[in-house]
């Protein structure tokens, strides 16, 4: 069975509807035909200052919400990315194999790194991609289900394994990134054309975990735009288009046949039937979470032995890179 690696940073205590959307959602229906790690990647989750207290409940909600949105434990590796160290020892080794000028061309820390300034911008988030890359090549994925704005990583993945295979000798499987085209790119409800994120709060971010009072008003206050109909045209109605495709991923139904059954209907109209079906999804994912979070040692031994499983594969892997590269093999 082809396999599939994924994760997420616990930053944020609830994940937002693009996390949904662009990538959980898709986890959970690859875990059939794949063979799945999901992996919730806390130490991604430190590279731009964070509380340790708070890291640590935000991992344990994280990975509540991936059972919550389908990822199965059983069928799935589910795991904490800080709880196996190949991560990191794989890293510094891929590290030292790529390009600082490739390193800095990656739009995600250029983005990050002009939003913190340059004096509050940690290596950390520099080598980000790199981290990245080893989570993915130590399990030798063929797929990353990921969002649009992640497709340069997984690039950037397939350049350095590729590297590491012709100096050091075959070795890693070189992954593709899986991107669904409908659910690529989820944009914030009060900028719809930028994209919705956990680090832009405000009134534009749909948090799965957040009061439905809450969820249902900015639903309600989404930014449209001029004009009456309800028509997909991410370059004059970005805001309309953004809410029918968020429509059309939660029903299945096409945005085609949301626009004829909206016509001569208005915004208004179009947004109830948005909010009807986001709290469709989102009172049972709540609820889910709080059964899961009501028991915290069990969630942390199924971490457990989520990391149990992820070692099988993760641990050989690193042993043949290491060989590879030529470190002398400990007694
Ligand atoms: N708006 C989005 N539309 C579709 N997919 C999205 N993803 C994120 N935003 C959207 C996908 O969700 C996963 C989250 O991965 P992450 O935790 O590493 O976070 P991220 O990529 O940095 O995006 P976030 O969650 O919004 O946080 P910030 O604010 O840090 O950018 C990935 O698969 C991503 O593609």
């Amino acid at each position: 069975r082809p396999r599939v690696f994924s994760g997420m940073q616990p930053t944020n205590a609830s994940l937002h509807l693009g996390n949904y959307l662009g990538a959980l959602r898709q986890w959970a229906a690859m875990q059939d035909d794949h063979d799945a790690f999901y992996c919730v990647v806390d130490l991604h989750a430190i590279t731009a200052g964070h509380d340790p207290a708070e890291l640590r409940e935000r991992s344990r909600v994280t990975a509540a919400q991936y059972i919550a949105g389908g990822v199965d434990p059983e069928r799935s590796t589910l795991f904490v990315q800080s709880h196996r160290p190949e991560h990191a020892q794989l890293a510094w080794v891929l590290s030292c194999i790529t390009g600082f000028g490739e390193a800095s061309r990656m739009t995600q820390f250029k983005d990050k790194s002009a939003r913190h300034g340059a004096d509050a911008t940690t290596v950390g988030l520099f080598t980000y991609p790199v981290l990245q890359a080893a989570d993915i090549l130590l399990y030798n994925a063929d797929f990353v289900p990921v969002g649009e704005d992640q497709r340069q990583h997984v690039e950037l993945t397939r350049d350095v394994g590729g590297r590491f295979n012709s100096r050091f000798g075959e070795t890693f499987v070189l992954p593709k990134p899986f991107i669904p085209e409908a659910t690529a790119k989820i944009y914030d409800l009060q900028d719809p054309t930028a994209k919705m994120s956990k680090s832009v709060a405000g009134a534009g971010l749909i948090e799965l975990l957040d009061d439905p009072k809450v969820i249902e008003k900015r639903i309600k206050s989404a930014v449209t735009d001029t004009g009456r109909d309800v028509l997909a045209d991410r370059e004059n109605k970005p805001g309309v288009t953004n809410l029918l495709t968020i429509l059309s991923a939660l029903t299945g139904r096409p945005i085609a046949q949301i626009e004829q059954d909206f016509s001569g209907r208005g915004y208004g109209d179009l947004k109830k039937e948005v909010i009807a079906a986001v709290l469709d999804v989102v009172l049972p994912f709540q609820q889910r979470v709080r059964e899961l979070l009501d028991d915290p040692a069990e969630l942390d031994a199924l971490l457990a032995r989520g990391a149990e499983k992820a070692q099988a594969t993760a641990e050989p892997m690193l042993r043949r890179a290491y060989e590879r590269v030529g470190f002398l093999a400990p007694m």
